[in-house]
């Protein structure tokens, strides 16, 4: 029975510096919680995230806190052991039972549990959870361990903590500790089911599901409660799919492994390839007929692989599923918060939605951050999404000695095992980015003979998958090449990281590359109008402010958000306008990579784009902001992970329209391009029969006078199949002679919300209504929408607020690429 430890807690500064700062007395704590959190809302400290509260606030991670509570507990029963779990500790812990050490801790991404039987008290317990400022902690352990390389001001790579919560080229200093997960005293007896791993092969269309049953025994019996004795054996019953088995299992024995034919069950798939039946999985353990313990969680039937079979150029990289290739559609999953204990199942959920909404298929949940928790790997089992879990190394050389390689080994184990029973579960990942670290970033040179991580990746981490989850593919690091003399980042083999697109060259450069798998690639932009006025104050409201200087984590962030603009459209002439270019540009950069990449399948498997969200409000690479509204560049990967796209690229052979199909239905059609001039005249045309095969693309090159325009200034390619259209502008906005967009606009309530018809005049390119501008909790349906003159676009917006209509057909709202461009005449 749990008895959840979640009242009367406090927490204490312990450090002098700190105790001149707050009030003596402790303050009420909320468990699960973290310093941060409570601060705030004891009125203690200002929001951290908002203005320049970060640099305030900086001391918390320099103080050594001081969590306590007290809790009523009966005397244990005879026989009866009573646990304290902890689900989750931020940080270097000390534990403490009615003035008893319990236990030391070092790392957040373990749990722990401890027999506090003969600690207990009858009446009043308490108990007491101090933790070492974090980042002293981090510095010592460093010194301690030998200092490596890591990209940060703190060595985060020294102690088992979020990497992220240190600062991250999108997150803020704000190190945190705390009781960042539950609490509780567990009472069992006789014995309890430590862990669950149902693993999945399939013989053709039966599965073959081996339930590891892991069991812990209360001990030698003393006594005899309630008839049940601790060295009595127990009988395990495994229950799916209608079928039962049962296994007599002998006191002490710590495991039992039943095997359960499943008889053609219906197959889990990955959104988009069919459906995703859950089955629930049910172990119990009885004894004498009496119930001892229980675990139910749902399962999924299918099988994942990584097909990394060598061709006569490089290597593949492709998921199979079901024994299909599968395209991956991604985003890198960052943690949704800094303190990650605000993220409920429901905020997950939003989040999932999004990318379901999106077109995607897989989350890769990235290696700085967590574990997340229960919530999400079930949200993504319900929604066909795959995960790509990545064990929690990123950006930094770690040690492999003791005693973080014991820290690393009871992590990981505990963490294949918890996630082992999601079919959404697909990849384990060694690591992010310490291959190139190790060979490109002067690592090695600076380590001499210290350890990096190396025996983790190849040999330690794969080790403990093929032993506790053989079903799950392992890849060494993101990215990583199959060889050692190959360049880690290689486009011929595994996976890549592009990230000289954003730093250093033009979006069009995404094109000078055909990667095996994709997974990171992004381009920044600042976050919603909404969620930007929420963070920066009003008189802070331009780009390079110092509020917005913090709010700007990249390195030297400004200047490429400009230089990425500066081929493409003109420098803007405003703050808003600042925003809104920059915002476009993210999104127009990163659909021009996935259309490209999308165009190169089957020989690029997948696009993972860095990154889905934000943890606060912050410019940075993410689709969905640090409040969670949508910016421009989700509604772009909507377009762009749509399951039929259309898109002009350039062939040896000349401009061709490239369709891809990623259904499971032939796409036959009419294809119908124009060459059209700004004003709508058509100049050229091409009709032609389209047959895309299932999961396939079909290229039709385009005819010489489609595809090569008279005045590249004032022309474009429209590709018309369906309900699908490709846009191909000759020249870049700035070089181009799109006009004053000249629109006829109505809006008006409707239930739940407003609609707004747009009749454009002219060519209007990427018209947006950005309707957060208006009312911070609206959404609207569609963003970006490229008409040609005479053609009408519907808009819908989802808001609970009254408002006058009319104030979304104003400027700043109603949003398109030409009001960037220096007035010309309406065309
Ligand atoms: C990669 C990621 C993150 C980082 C991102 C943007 O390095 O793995 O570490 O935030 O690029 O720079």
């Amino acid at each position: 029975m749990k008895t959840f430890l979640s009242e009367r807690w406090t927490v204490q500064a312990l450090t002098p510096e700190a105790r001149q700062i707050l009030p003596a007395d402790p303050v009420p704590a909320t468990v699960p919680g973290s310093v941060h959190t409570d601060l705030l809302t004891a009125g203690l400290i200002p929001d951290p995230y908002l203005a320049d509260h970060e640099d305030s606030l900086r001391w918390i991670g320099h103080t050594d806190w001081k969590y306590a509570t007290t809790f009523d507990a009966e005397p244990p029963a005879v026989g009866e052991r009573v646990d304290l779990v902890f689900e989750g500790l931020d940080t270097i812990a000390l534990i403490e039972l009615n003035g008893h050490e319990v236990a030391r801790t070092v790392n957040m991404h373990r749990s722990y549990r401890f027999d506090v039987r003969d600690l207990l008290v009858v009446g009043e317990n308490r108990l007491v959870v101090s933790f070492s400022a974090p980042i002293e902690a981090a510095l010592r352990l460093s010194a301690e361990q030998g200092a490596r390389p890591h990209v940060n001001s703190y060595p985060y790579n020294a102690i088992r903590k979020m990497a992220c919560n240190y600062g991250w080229d999108w997150g803020p200093e704000l190190v945190t500790s705390g009781i960042w997960k539950p609490v509780y005293l567990d009472r069992w007896s006789h014995v309890r089911i430590a862990g669950v791993r149902p693993l999945i092969t399939m013989r053709s269309a039966d599965a073959e599901l081996d339930v590891h049953v892991d069991l812990e025994w209360a001990g030698p019996s003393n006594g005899l409660s309630a008839g049940l004795s601790a060295d009595a054996p127990v009988e395990v019953v495994v229950t799916v799919a209608g079928e039962e088995r049962h296994v007599v299992v002998a006191p002490g024995q710590p495991a039992a492994v039943l095997a359960v034919e499943v008889a053609a069950p219906d197959l889990w798939w990955p959104r988009g390839y069919g459906l995703q039946p859950l089955y629930p999985l049910i172990v119990c353990c009885s004894s004498g007929g009496s119930e001892v313990d229980r675990w139910k969680q749902e399962i999924g039937f299918r099988t994942v692989a990584l097909d990394t079979t060598p061709e006569p150029d490089g290597s593949a990289f492709t998921l199979v599923v079901n024994g299909r290739p599968v395209f991956a559609l991604g985003a890198d999953w960052i943690p949704d918060d800094c303190f990650p204990h605000r993220i409920d199942r429901a905020r997950y959920g939003r989040r999932i939605d999004q990318a379901v909404a999106a077109g995607m298929n897989l989350l890769r949940v990235w290696g700085g951050g967590i574990y997340e928790s229960e919530d999400f790997y079930a949200l993504c089992d319900q929604a066909g999404l795959l995960v790509w879990q990545d064990f929690l190394f990123a950006c930094a050389a770690y040690p492999e000695e003791e005693p973080m390689r014991g820290e690393v080994i009871a992590e990981a184990r505990e963490a294949v095992t918890r996630l082992s029973s999601h079919p959404s579960l697909a990849v384990w990942n060694g690591n992010n980015e310490n291959f190139p670290g190790y060979h490109d970033w002067g690592w090695k040179e600076r380590l001499g003979d210290l350890t990096w991580g190396l025996g983790y990746y190849t040999d330690i981490l794969p080790a403990i998958v093929a032993e506790l989850d053989p079903t799950r593919p392992y890849s060494a690091g993101s990215p990583s090449s199959p060889s050692p003399d190959l360049d880690p980042n290689d486009q011929h083999h595994g996976t890549m990281h592009i990230w000289d697109v954003w730093n250093k060259l033009d979006y069009r450069a995404y094109a000078n590359y055909v990667p095996r798998f994709l997974s990171e690639f992004g381009f920044q932009g600042p976050p919603t109008w909404a969620t930007l006025t929420r963070a920066i104050d009003a008189d802070q409201l331009s780009f390079d402010s110092p509020q917005m200087l913090l709010h700007q984590k990249a390195d030297d962030g400004n200047a490429k958000l400009a230089a990425g603009l500066a081929d493409h459209l003109p420098a803007p002439a405003s703050f808003e306008d600042w925003h809104w270019a920059t915002s476009l540009n993210q999104a127009r950069a990163v659909q021009f990579g996935i259309e490209h990449f999308r165009s190169n399948a089957p020989r690029c498997a997948g696009t993972v784009v860095w990154q889905l969200n934000d943890c606060w409000p912050v410019t940075s690479w993410a689709a969905i902001d640090g409040d969670g509204r949508l910016k421009p560049l989700y509604f772009a990967l909507r377009h762009s992970y749509a399951d039929r796209l259309l898109t002009v690229q350039p062939r040896p052979a000349g401009l061709s329209l490239v369709a891809i199909n990623n259904t499971d239905a032939e796409w036959q059609s009419t294809a119908l391009i124009r060459r059209t001039d700004l004003g709508g005249a058509v100049l050229a045309e091409q009709k032609e029969t389209l047959q895309v095969p299932a999961r396939g693309t079909a290229t039709l090159p385009l005819e010489n006078a489609v595809a090569v325009a008279d005045q590249i200034a004032r022309e474009l390619i429209s590709a018309d199949v369906d309900d699908q259209r490709a846009s191909f502008f000759f020249a870049e906005d700035r070089a181009s002679e799109l006009a004053v967009p000249d629109l006829q606009a109505t809006a008006s309530a409707v239930p739940g919300g407003y609609r707004v018809q747009v009749r454009a005049l002219n060519l209007v390119k990427d018209l947006a209504l950005l309707v957060d501008r208006v009312d911070p909790d609206a959404e609207v349906d569609d963003q970006l929408v490229t008409l040609l003159p005479g053609e009408t676009v519907v808009f819908r917006v989802r808001s609970a607020v009254a408002f006058d209509p009319e104030l979304l057909l104003s400027p700043a709202v109603l949003r398109s690429a030409n009001q960037l461009l220096s007035p010309r005449p309406r065309g």
